[in-house]
């Protein structure tokens, strides 16, 4: 028996469903977990997504407001079945893990190549852009046809896990996606939320940013800053400082781009994004910091002006 009918037998049988994603759900994770709610919904099957804390960015999505939240209050033993989505380890069910261990049946479906396999079942293909794109095969061999509440979600992972349709994309991505567009969403409502709303505090701290954005180095780093004031001043929340770090990154002289977010007094929380050569996880390690090859962080306990500094002698090394 393939893959695909062990995981439509499970879910056949099972009378009650619990749907997990990981922790700080992104929205490939909470698209995953709905477009299931409402496609197992169709087939008549009872399943709760539990999310202990939802991001109310997504509140648009089918089923949002069905999600259970806050501290777990579940019982395991109302549920015959588990299915995680979109997450590659088991530590990164966070606060559900608990709960995912006390059931008897789970079944994973995911598409990070380093998945650990630690379901009973596991649907991992690493080449799909998303987990909602493998979720389209699941339906498609469950025989449940997509209409637009369940589009909506997917259409949603699809278009967060591959930042707007600029990475992760395949020809199979774009054939999901015009079947995703038949069932009529509204793809444009849908960008519009995602990647370009924003609050008044975060487009007055992008403005203080940019204000404060220094070039170095012949113009091939960027480096800005915010700070504790700022964020009390705007009333924003320090997740909103997300992204500010691309600002510098995308001028066109910029091979590395540097944001220092101030935690307290003298200590600093570095993010880095490098565009074309340099390997800027090797900077970050060397402040015990961690990442990716083009996207890294760290932490230096420093007064701003020597994190500016300790940063730039380090990057130089790779300038070119
Ligand atoms: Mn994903």
């Amino acid at each position: 028996m393939s893959v695909l009918d062990n995981i439509q037998n499970k879910i056949l049988n099972s009378k009650s469903i619990l749907i997990l994603g990981h922790e700080n759900p992104d929205g490939d994770s909470i698209g995953s977990n709905l477009a299931l709610h409402s496609a197992l919904k169709k087939i008549n099957i009872n399943s709760t997504v539990y999310i202990p804390v939802p991001d109310p960015v997504y509140s648009y999505l089918p089923g949002y407001n069905e999600i259970v939240t806050g501290e777990n209050n579940l019982n395991a033993k109302d549920f015959d079945l588990a299915i995680v989505l979109d997450c590659s380890d088991i530590t990164r069910l966070g606060s559900t893990k608990e709960l995912f261990d006390q059931i008897d049946n789970s079944i994973c479906i995911d598409h990070h190549i380093t998945n650990q396999n630690f379901a009973d079942i596991s649907y991992v293909n690493a080449v799909a852009s998303s987990t909602c794109e493998n979720l389209i095969v699941i339906f498609a061999s469950m025989g449940i046809a997509v209409n637009k509440e369940i589009a909506t979600s997917l259409y949603t992972g699809i278009i967060t896990d591959t930042g707007g349709f600029r990475y992760n994309v395949s020809t199979e991505t774009m054939n999901f996606c015009s079947m995703l567009l038949e069932t009529g969403i509204e793809y444009q409502k849908i960008y519009r939320r995602l990647f370009d709303v924003t609050s008044i505090g975060k487009t007055k701290l992008i403005a203080r940013c940019l204000d404060r954005l220094e070039l170095l180095e012949d113009g091939k780093i960027a480096f800005s800053y915010t700070t504790l004031k700022d964020l009390e001043e705007l009333g924003i929340e320090e997740s909103e400082t997300e992204g500010l770090v691309n600002f510098g990154r995308n001028i066109d002289t910029v091979e590395v781009s540097i944001l220092a977010k101030e935690k307290d007094t003298n200590s600093y929380k570095i993010s880095m994004r490098a565009n074309e050569y340099v390997d800027i996880s090797l900077v970050a390690t060397k402040f015990a910091g961690g990442g990716h090859l083009r996207a890294s962080g760290c932490n230096i306990l420093l007064p701003l002006e020597s994190v500016k500094t300790s940063l730039v002698e380090e990057i130089k090394k790779q300038l070119k």
